[in-house]
Order: structure tokens, then sequence, then C-alpha cells
């Protein structure tokens, strides 16, 4: 057999190989449906089905390059982390007080076996650095802000700086906690709340005390 022979029988054996691969692939995936004439993409109710199975694994595949490649994850955002909760850096004094809240379904506690509704009262002296824990003892998501009018307002700003633990767009997950740092700097009878949306008016707030030294 001289060089060019062997090249064509190279070249035959592939395209062969090739053509088997695209007709039993054709025939495998699509082949009983083309003989049982149904052509619907919807497979039949309870099974499995070519094209979900198709679906899933191009899916799988997707999903693992998304996490696996760089490029990928620049491509779909930069590879951003899922949001947690904001923990906000300690400040560099030590805090006045520590308060430690918990929030349940539906109500608020200073113990995580006694939540009421409406939340115990919370004071303190004005100007004080407070150091609040919230830790989320129920089932729902939960957040705490301190704010001025005891209404309920997703959008409501605390009226201390920092006065929020949670938002209702990124709020307190079951079993976790946040700390919030903030100085009670205007005396007042103020409110802490909930605000994700419909706890307010199911007795998740409070009232929060800040008395003159
Ligand atoms: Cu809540």
């Amino acid at each position: 057999m001289d060089d060019r022979t062997v090249l064509v029988l190279v070249v035959a054996v592939s395209v062969l190989a090739a053509a088997v691969l695209v007709i039993g692939a054709y025939a495998f995936w699509w082949g009983p449906m083309w003989w049982s004439r149904d052509t619907s993409p919807v497979p039949p109710a309870g099974t499995m089905g070519r094209w979900n199975m198709m679906g899933s694994m191009m899916g799988g595949m997707m999903g693992y390059m998304m996490g696996w490649c760089p490029c990928m994850q620049w491509m779909s955002g930069g590879g951003a982390v899922p949001q947690q909760p904001q923990q906000p850096t300690p400040p560099s004094r030590s805090p006045d007080v520590e308060l430690t809240v918990y929030a349940g379904d539906f109500g608020f506690g200073l113990r995580p076996d006694s939540i009421l509704s409406p939340g115990p009262e919370l004071r303190v002296k004005v100007g004080s650095l407070v150091k609040l824990t919230v830790v989320n003892v129920g089932q729902a998501v939960h957040v705490l802000t301190v704010v001025r009018e005891l209404r309920e307002d997703p959008n409501a700003e605390p009226v201390f700086r920092g006065a929020a633990a949670g938002t209702p767009r990124n709020p307190i997950p079951p079993g976790s906690s946040v700390t919030v740092y903030f100085v009670a700097d205007k005396e007042g009878t103020y409110y802490y709340v909930c605000n994700v949306p419909g706890h307010v008016s199911l007795g998740m707030w409070g009232r929060f005390v800040v008395e003159s030294t």
C-alpha cells in the first residue's frame, strides 16, 4: 500500500465513523418520535422524555461551565456572590449597650423561647453606642429597623444611622443573625419594626425609647 491509499482509507474510515455517530445519535434521540410520527417536543405526561433529558444535560453542562470557567462568570455578571445580610464592621470604641433581640413568627423577644406581639420595650440612654444583634428564630425571613413612626413601610430609613438589621429586599434568613451598631443620638420614643410586608400588622414591632442621661 502506498501513502495515497493509506490516506484514502483513513479519510474513508473517518467519514464512515462520523456518519455512524450522527445517524446513531439521530436515531437514538429522535428516532422513536419520528417512527411514531410524534413530532411533538412535549413528552407524554409523567415521562422524562428525550427533550427534557437533552435539556437537563445541556443545562447541567452549562451550569457547570458557568460555575467553573472564569470567562463565563465574567459574562454572567462578574461571578457575583449571593447576597448575605449586611454585617457591618464594628466601630473602634466598645459599645455602651449590647442588645440581643430574637425575631420569630410573628413577634420579638429578649429570649428565643419568648416571642411577644408586640415585642418588649427597649430602653437606651441618649448618645449610647448600641450593639444590636437580631437573631431570627422563626421560619419566615425577618428584619429589624428602628423607625420614627409605627407603620409598615418597606422603604423606611432607620431613624439612627445604621439601625437596620437586614432590609425587606435582603432580610435575615431563618436561623441566621445580623449584628448592627448605631448611636442613639436623639431622645424620644421610637419603634423597632419588621418591615417584611405584613409583619408589622402581625405584631412585629415594639417601642424603642431613648432616655435622657
Ligand atoms: Cu418579620
